[in-house]
C-alpha cells in the first residue's frame, strides 16, 4: 500500500546574518518531518502563500494535515486588542493555516494540531486564548519551560473515553511544555480532553475524533523512548 502523504503547514524564517538579510525562508522544523517518517508517512512541506486556488491543490495532494507551531495567533480572530504581553503575530499566516484547516476537514483528512496548529483550530471553530497566561487569574504552572526540547516537565491528564486517550493509549504522562498562550474558552464544537493539573486545556478534539490537537510538542519527544506513546498521535493520520 502506497504511504499516506503528510502535509506540514510551513513557516518562514528570515535570515539575520547572511548574505542576504532580510531574505525569507518557507521551512519547518526537521522534527516534523523526522516523526512522520518514523511513522510511516510521507512528509510534505506546505509552503505559505496566499494564492486560493493554489492552498486547495496544495491540500488536495494531502492524506493528513499537521498544523505546526509558530508565531502567536492575532487576537482580532478571537475578537479581542492586543495586550502588553502578546508575542509577535502573523495575521497572514493565521489565514493560510485557517485555509488549510477549512479544506482538510471538507476533505474529512485526519488533522493533528500541534501547540500554535492547536491555538489556531480553536481559534478557528470559534474558540479564544490567553494573549499570555499571566493573564490568567488561576494559579498557572510553567508552561514555557525554556529549555531542552524532549525532556517531559509537566503532568497532564487525558479524559479516558476521548479520542485522545484511545490514541496515546495513556491517561496520565509527562510532556514538554513551550507555550506561552493559552486556551481561554474552548470552541463550541470541540471538546477539551487534555488538561495540566493547573486546570490549564493541552489537548481538544472534534467529536468525531478526526481533529487531534495537543498544547506540547510530540514531535520534539519522537526519539525520546520514555515518550515512545507520543508517536501514536502521527500514527493516527496514517
Ligand atoms: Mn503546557
Amino acid at each position: 500500500m502506497a504511504k499516506a502523504i503528510i502535509g506540514i503547514s510551513g513557516s518562514e524564517l528570515i535570515d539575520n546574518g547572511g548574505i542576504f538579510p532580510g531574505y525569507r525562508r518557507s521551512y519547518v522544523n526537521q522534527d516534523y518531518v523526522d516523526s512522520v517518517i518514523q511513522n510511516g508517512g510521507v512528509p510534505y512541506i506546505i509552503p505559505f502563500n496566499m494564492t486560493p486556488d493554489v492552498i486547495v491543490t496544495q491540500v488536495a495532494q494531502l492524506d493528513g494535515l499537521i498544523l505546526s507551531g509558530g508565531h502567536d495567533v492575532d487576537p482580532h480572530g478571537y475578537g479581542e486588542e492586543p495586550q502588553q504581553k502578546l508575542g509577535d503575530i502573523w495575521p497572514e499566516r493565521d489565514q493560510f493555516d485557517m485555509t488549510l484547516l477549512k479544506l482538510a476537514e471538507a476533505r474529512e483528512l485526519p488533522i493533528l494540531g500541534i501547540c500554535r496548529g492547536a491555538q489556531i483550530i480553536n481559534v478557528a471553530h470559534g474558540g479564544s486564548l490567553y494573549q499570555d497566561l499571566s493573564y490568567r487569574t488561576k494559579p498557572t504552572l510553567k508552561h514555557e519551560q525554556g529549555q531542552r526540547p524532549d525532556l517531559m516537565t509537566h503532568t497532564i491528564k487525558v479524559a479516558p473515553t476521548s479520542h485522545l486517550a484511545e490514541v496515546l493509549g495513556k491517561t496520565e504522562f509527562q510532556s514538554n511544555s513551550f507555550h506561552h498562550q493559552l486556551i481561554k474558552d474552548v470552541a463550541p464544537d470541540l471538546i477539551a480532553s487534555a488538561h495540566a493539573v493547573d486546570g490549564v486545556t493541552e489537548g481538544l478534539e472534534s467529536h468525531d475524533g478526526r481533529i487531534l490537537a495537543v498544547q506540547w510538542h510530540p514531535e520534539m519527544l519522537h526519539r525520546n523512548s520514555r515518550a515512545a506513546f507520543m508517536n501514536r498521535l502521527f500514527q493516527h493520520l496514517m
